[in-house]
This record gives C-alpha cells, structure tokens and sequence, in this order.
C-alpha cells in the first residue's frame, strides 16, 4: 500500500485554510493523521473534513511532533514563530505567507512553473502570492517559446484576498448602502469603502510609491522564473467582488509572437483555459472561476502600441489556485518525486 502521511493546516478556521481541507479532500490527498491548527483566537472551534468532525488546536511548537507535512496559511507572523519549530520536529512546512517567499534558502514555488526547484529545499517551501501564481502560470508558455522582457499588470482582486473579514466589509456596507445610500458605513480592512468603489491600495505603501502587493509581484515573478532581467511594473486594486482575481496582463516578449499562438500555447499549458471569442461574448470573468481549478484567460491581442507586446486579461480562483491548490500540488509533487 503507498503511503499516507499525517498532515496540518494552520489556519484551518481561515479562508484557504478551509478550502486547503476542500483541496485534500477532493484530490484523496493520503492521508493518515489530520490535525487542524490556529492561533488562540480561533483554536477550539469545530471544522469538519472527510465527514469528522475536529476540534482546530491551538498552534504550538509540540503541536508538530510527528507531523510529515504542514500546509501553513495563518499569517506571517505564525509562519515565522512556528515553522522553524516544526522543521525541527521533522514537518516539512508548506507556507502561503509572505515571510519566507524571497528568502534564498527558501524555493518559491508554482508546481507547473517552476517545480523543479522544490528539491533544493531546507525543510520549508513558499507559496507565491496569488496575484502572482496565476500570472506566471498563464505567461510561462510564452516565456519558454519567446522570452519576455518585461510585464505591466494592474490587478482587479477580490476582497477573500484579504480574508474573511474583508468579505463581511464588502456585503456589510453593501446592505448598509443598498437600503440608505447615504448611510455611513464601517470601514476597517479595506482601506476605503470598497461597495460600489474600487480601492487601488493592497497591503501598505512602501518608500518607492508602491505598494507591499504590487512588490511582492514584481519580486516573486523574478524568483519563480529564476530570471531577474524581467520587468515588471504592477499596480494592484480592490474591487468589490467576493472570489476571483482578474489581471489585465500587458507584455513585451524578446521575439515576436501572434495572439493566436498565444492563445494555443497557453491553452495546451497546465491548467490554463482560453476563453477568448469576443465575437461571441466569450471572455472570463471572476465568477466563471470561482471553485475551479483552471486558470482562465481570455482577451488576448497583439499590442497596437509597441513591437512585440502582447494584452490579455487573466482571472483565477485566489483561495484555490493562489493558494489552497498550488501547496496541495506543491505537496503532491513531493510526493512523486520522492522528496517526502
Ligand atoms: O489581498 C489579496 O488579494 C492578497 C493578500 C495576500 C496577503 C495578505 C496579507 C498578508 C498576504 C500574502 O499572501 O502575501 C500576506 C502576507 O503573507 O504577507
């Protein structure tokens, strides 16, 4: 019989911690032990996977005695206090947070991108962003058949990007403005009222007028494709739509290529799907995604403004193909490979 291993998720009462359990479940991840981790505000909640019903523990470093493989999505600040500990104990840590992604003893990894990388890791492996794992994922196949030097990305991400509560905001004020548009509405996750508003602030500024999301972008695109050369420039917005990120993607690729063999490049790589006849009003939005695993694309034309560009406009499920899928497929891989 092939092996089963005992399995975490960290942050099993959050949103990708919950469709993580979704995504071992649906893809009869095996597994012999399952234990659902949080931090002391949501430790004893109950969670139910593979119809059992647990009790989330509190997270603690004992809490990872015996524990093969972790998949951590309880914020930064738990990853870095926890994971050295259960790497200690044997686990090897799977991490959706920022703290770990550039660290050079740390593979960034999108499994169908870059999974050859994972072998080179030291006990914990990073998930990108999930603006950026749907990005790579679609541009990989061109980037392999013509090179691209540089990307231009402006974002239009749903507000689970930012956790539940930041949905509870949108719906909150939603109903707050539908029933009085005049009525003052509560704004505490989001930076401004994000009902019937977009937002172009995700995470905090940082000194060179970016912001911390629109960084982690540029940074982890350069890290996934092991290419430092490649430019990027993103600006990233909230819109009040509740599952789903959507790129409007624009890029300058080192050959020429048509958007016809972009389109079939893309649409025979991974889980990519094109969805791109506008004559026919097809072309995806984010609630075509919600709960699939494929990447959809569609939109896609030969730039009228510069040699060699390329446009298209990319949307993904982020708690799935962001997050909970890629550390699952990141897991699996190991699997395959005999690396666990
Ligand atoms: O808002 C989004 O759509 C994505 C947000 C991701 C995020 C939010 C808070 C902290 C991250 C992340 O995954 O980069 C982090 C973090 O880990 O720093």
């Amino acid at each position: 019989m092939s092996k089963k291993y005992n399995v975490c998720v960290l942050g099993a009462t959050g949103m990708v911690g919950k469709e993580m359990m979704r995504v071992l479940e649906e893809r009869n991840f095996p597994i012999n032990k399952f234990l659902p981790l949080a931090s002391e505000r949501t430790a004893g909640t109950k969670v139910t996977f593979q119809g059992k019903e647990y009790t989330v523990e509190l997270a603690e470093p004992k809490s990872f005695e015996g524990i093969e493989i972790g998949l951590f999505s309880a914020g930064a600040k738990p990853s870095a206090a926890l994971a050295p500990e259960a790497v200690k104990r044997g686990c090897v840590v799977i991490d959706n947070t920022s703290h770990f992604r550039m660290d050079p003893n740390v593979p960034l990894i999108v499994p169908e991108v870059n999974g050859h990388a994972i072998k080179n890791h030291k006990g914990i492996i990073a998930n990108p962003n999930c603006s950026t794992a749907q990005m790579v994922l679609a541009l990989k196949p061109i980037y392999d058949a013509v090179g691209i030097e540089r990307i231009v990305v402006s974002t239009y991400q749903s507000v689970s990007g930012w956790g539940k509560e930041a949905v509870g905001e949108l719906l909150n004020q939603s109903r707050a403005l539908l029933a009085d548009p005049n009525a003052k509405v509560e704004v505490k996750c989001i930076f401004k009222r994000i009902a019937f508003n977009v937002v172009p602030q995700i995470d905090q500024f940082t000194d060179n007028g970016y912001t911390k999301e629109e960084m982690k972008m540029v940074n982890e695109t350069q890290k996934i494709f092991e290419d430092d050369t490649i430019k990027v420039s993103a600006t990233t917005v909230r819109v009040p739509v509740i599952i789903g990120h959507s790129e409007s993607v624009n890029i300058k690729t080192k050959k020429k290529i048509s958007a016809s063999e972009a389109r079939r490049l893309m649409g025979s790589f991974a889980d990519v799907k094109v969805m791109d006849d506008p004559g026919k009003g097809i072309y995806p939005t984010p609630i075509d995604c919600v709960g699939k695993n494929e990447t959809l694309v569609g939109r896609v034309r030969e730039d009228i403004s510069q040699e060699n560009g390329l446009d298209m406009w990319i949307v993904s499920d982020n708690l799935r193909r962001g997050a909970a899928l890629n550390a699952v497929l990141i897991a699996e891989r190991m699997i395959a490979d005999g690396l666990i």
